[in-house]
């Protein structure tokens, strides 16, 4: 069994998704960042760095294992159950770079942008508009990618899509509506997110946690 630390944001969802989709059993272990549970003691043991999505994996070799940062659990859960990440080759790495490219540049880019536009006490032209043109950017790379392959690492759907979905279901339309001209036609990844937001265990992982 293993123990998934969640909220109700696109990095804990990556997880949910990854975890439907290898079918391991799961138990739902809500940590609320609205009411700062993220920063209690308890949770630090698991968490180090005071974010969700982590994991305690009890059934590791060795006994229990947790792992944080939603990047390394991706990574820890595919070779776990050996699907959706290559054990070896071009492969492989092709599924780590857009991986790593989603974990450090359209999360947090996207990030930024939401907390400017939505939580932000004063509003800042200057920082809305260097997060959006940066959002238009990423969201252009991937159209140019997903032009030539239906999925980010190439023909398979694999870690570095289910990194990516959550950010880009939640930004795209918010993006597209905001940024319209910049953000032009894109109807790779309108496509991509067609096809990933219709796979079950993608449905269900967006759904957790249930609060
Ligand atoms: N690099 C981390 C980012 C995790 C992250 O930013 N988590 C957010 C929720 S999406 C969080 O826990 N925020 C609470 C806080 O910042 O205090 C990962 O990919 O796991």
């Amino acid at each position: 069994m293993i123990d998934l630390y969640t909220w109700t944001t696109p990095n804990g969802r990556k997880i949910s998704i990854m975890l439907e989709e290898i079918g391991l059993p799961y138990k739902v272990m809500p940590v609320d960042t609205n009411k700062g549970q993220q920063f209690e003691a308890t949770f630090l043991t698991i968490s180090p760095n005071n974010k969700i999505p982590a994991i305690v994996d009890h059934d590791a070799p060795g006994g229990p294992l947790s792992v944080f940062e939603s990047g390394a659990i991706l990574v820890y859960l595919a070779d776990k159950s050996g699907q959706l990440l290559a054990a070896s080759g071009p492969a492989r790495y092709k599924a780590l770079e857009w991986t790593f490219w989603q974990v450090g540049g359209l999360g947090p880019m996207l990030g930024q942008l939401g907390f400017f536009v939505m939580r932000s006490k004063e509003r800042s032209p200057e920082a809305i508009e260097r997060f959006t043109t940066e959002a238009v950017r990423l969201f252009t790379v991937m159209e140019r990618r997903l032009s030539h392959s239906p999925y980010l690492a190439g023909a398979d759907y694999s870690i570095a899509d289910i990194a990516a979905y959550p950010w880009a279901a939640a930004a795209v339309p918010l993006v597209r509506q905001s940024a319209a001209e910049a953000f032009g036609e894109k109807p790779a990844l309108s496509a991509w997110l067609e096809r990933v937001g219709a796979r079950a265990a993608v449905g269900a992982g967006m759904a957790v946690p249930k609060v």
